[in-house]
């Protein structure tokens, strides 16, 4: 329980057996690598170089992990994280030494990193998984077509691409042996764990994102675990100075998926998802084949509960891209005082059917990644209670009484404070024309510290969840919410997806991307493949599946300016959904799908001028161009791969769109 047995199950979806936990990158190698001295030492010889923590308290698979990629990686010393205080502490001594991190005098154990400006987000560009068939991973396009569902890579070719990074890429610095728990430690629904990094920071985050420590070897015994190497790629001395005292290695950055050997190795980049491997890594590409595996669904969601003024609870879970909403509704205070939002999780969903077919989900993580720019008190309260304290912020800028600052914040400072930009820019003024905190700045907070975090965050059960809402920033054409016909209605929604690009990834402009399920840069496998998986819910009776919502908060008018306010607003639309579950008759079927019926929005208090029927239209010529862009989406880039359940809504859309 708690680890991962998976060795003698299937990977290939295609149905080939294989073995999925084959050895690791590093004791490949030093397997080949016959005659070199370094890599042949005897395990022995690594004790002496350990600082902190007990080699021999290590599981001996976890042991031999180390050992070999100390053998690779030849750190200096070794640190085995243990979850403790002390150890805290001394994580945060050693990144104030080396310059990494500031303390932000005005907050409570908060902290400030500032790192190289090219190392500010995640690299989709550099993230590859590695199988043996191309197929698993990726759909095969048409002629011609690059394809956007993921970077394939022969397993052979990575290893030459790791070899060409991983030797002796510690050098001088400290290895950290991470043992983390996805999901409460010892919860049937979590896996395990164990992240090798060299850099102190993602050591320090890794323990608010996730469950560090002793407990977590003890419930891992000698399971199997997710291996997770990571290396900022800059070993000591120095080549070239440092730029901000961020090492990073941008031009040699990859992150590697290797699920047949259940293993990730990330290099050249410190920051956020390229770096806490526990989190789209694991959680997310690895966790979407396991759950194809074992029958269970990972994905990116949030999940909240709602209560109603007469004590009556559900769960919702929703899925919006990156920097889309999904930590500002995991936990908004709603604007409907008859209800109440708590937070089960704001990022990431491990959901399966248990045996009386109902849906249930946990959240695997134990802190918020969140983006900072827009956070405030009149946004999201809870979140600025969350983070006022033990919370290390990244790429804000900072105010001259020891504070944080960033866009959205300007009502929140007295006018004298002085800030400096995320830059380092000292006097920053709007006027200079230059954002103050980096649009993809961030806190890593405890999830514990929100002050609605819902009694089961932690329930090892998970939360029976009772609608599945997609969503995504649409300036244009798409409604604030509709409704799934059904099911299949539902995954086909999910699947055309799409979305304004955010700066959550290197993606310049505001260009509408597909983002099918919120999912596109975190598919683990064949987008094909997992949409067949969705649809196979529907084939099992007893399966009691949630209604299927899309949601919109961006729409724009002529101006340009959002024609619904959003945020603690959005209750209404919770509101809505939350009665429809019920089975309230306020619907009423439209070409795209179950639109709230006239008046059944509550809109009592709103302050806001909203023009209701603007917000709700479904203007036939973008509807038609919609289809069209969506039928050349799925030809292109999913073709033969596609079900053709899938196909069919398409085409009953656009029948339906075409009568309009
Ligand atoms: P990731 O952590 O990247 O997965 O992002 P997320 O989906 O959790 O997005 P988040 O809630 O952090 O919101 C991203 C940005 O969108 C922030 O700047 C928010 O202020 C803004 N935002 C969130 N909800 C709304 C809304 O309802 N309306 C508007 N206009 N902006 C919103
Ligand atoms: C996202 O990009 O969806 C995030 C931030 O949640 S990161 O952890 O960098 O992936
Ligand atoms: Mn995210």
């Amino acid at each position: 329980m708690g680890s991962l047995d998976i060795k003698t199950k299937r990977l290939s979806v295609e149905g080939k057996l294989k073995d999925v936990n084959g050895p690791s990158f590093s004791s490949r190698i030093s397997q080949e690598i016959k005659g070199n001295n370094a890599l042949n030492r005897p395990y022995q010889s690594i004790a002496s170089q350990v600082l902190y923590g007990r080699l021999n308290d290590l599981p001996k698979k976890v042991r031999h992990y180390v050992e070999d990629n100390v053998k690779l990686c030849k750190p200096d010393t070794i640190h085995i994280c243990d979850g403790s205080e002390r150890e805290n502490e001394l994580l945060l001594y050693l990144l104030q030494r080396d310059g990494m991190i500031k303390p932000l005098p005005k907050m409570d154990n908060c902290w400030l990193a500032r790192t190289d400006p090219k190392d500010v987000a995640r690299v989709e560009s550099r993230t590859f998984i590695a199988t043996e068939e191309m197929r698993d991973t990726i759909p095969v396009v048409k002629n011609g077509v690059t394809g956007t569902l993921g970077n394939w890579m022969s397993p052979e070719d990575m290893d030459t691409e790791l070899n060409m990074r991983f030797p002796g890429c510690m050098k001088g610095r400290t290895m950290y042996v991470i043992p983390f728990s996805m999901g409460p430690v010892g919860s049937a629904l979590s896996k395990i764990g164990i992240e090798l990094t060299d850099s102190a920071y993602v050591a320090a985050s890794m323990r608010i994102m996730t469950r560090v420590g002793t407990k977590v070897l003890k419930t891992l015994g000698n399971g199997d675990f997710v291996k997770c190497l990571h290396s900022v790629g800059v070993p000591l001395p120095l080549k070239e100075p440092l730029n901000n005292n961020w090492p990073c290695n941008p031009k040699d950055t990859i992150i590697a998926h290797l699920p047949e050997r259940n293993e990730i190795c990330s290099f050249g980049s410190g920051y956020g998802g390229n770096s806490l491997l526990g989190k789209k890594c694991f959680a997310l590409r690895i966790g979407s084949i396991l759950g194809k595996r074992e029958g269970w669904l990972a994905e990116h969601m949030l999940i909240l509960g709602i209560e109603n003024s007469k004590g009556v609870k559900k769960y919702f879970v929703a899925a919006f891209p990156s920097a889309c909403g999904k930590t500002n509704l995991a936990m908004m205070k709603s604007a409907l005082p008859d209800y109440k939002v708590t937070c089960v999780g704001d990022d990431i969903a491990w959901m399966r059917f248990d045996k009386d077919g109902k849906l249930r989900a946990i959240n695997p993580e134990a802190g918020f990644f969140g983006v900072a720019p827009g956070t405030s008190m009149k946004t999201n309260p809870m979140a600025m209670e969350t983070i006022s304290r033990n919370t290390i912020f990244t790429n804000v800028a900072e105010t001259s009484d020891g504070g944080v600052f960033w866009e959205g914040l300007e009502g929140e400072v007295p006018r004298t404070t002085k800030i400096k930009s995320w830059l380092g820019v000292e006097d920053w003024h709007p006027e200079q024309g230059k954002q103050a905190a980096h649009p993809n700045s961030r806190f890593c907070t405890p999830a514990a510290q929100c002050p609605i975090m819902d009694e089961k965050w932690q329930d090892p059960e998970g939360v029976p969840i009772e609608a599945i809402i997609f969503g995504g920033r649409r300036p244009e054409g798409i409604p604030l919410v509709y409704e799934a016909f059904n099911w299949q209605h539902g995954v086909y929604m999910g699947a055309s997806m799409r979305s304004e690009a955010t700066a959550a990834a290197e993606h310049k402009g505001k260009v509408i991307m597909h983002d099918p399920f919120a999912m596109r840069p975190f598919f683990g496998y064949n987008f094909g493949h997992y949409l067949k998986h969705w649809l196979s819910f529907q084939d099992k009776e007893t399966n009691k599946l949630p209604k299927i919502y899309h949601v919109n908060w961006f729409r724009k008018d002529k101006n340009g300016r959002f024609m619904w306010p959003g945020f603690g607003e959005n209750a209404r639309v919770l509101d809505w959904i939350f009665r429809r579950v019920d089975g309230e008759d306020c619907a009423v079927p439209s070409a795209i799908g179950n639109l709230p019926k006239k008046g059944s929005l509550n809109l009592e208090g709103l302050q806001d001028n909203v023009d209701m029927d603007a917000l709700f239209s479904i203007p036939k010529d973008y509807w038609q161009q919609e289809v069209r862009d969506i039928a050349k989406y799925f030809d292109e880039q999913v073709h033969e791969d596609l079900p053709p359940e899938i196909m069919k809504e398409l085409r009953g859309l656009e029948a339906r769109v075409n009568a309009l």
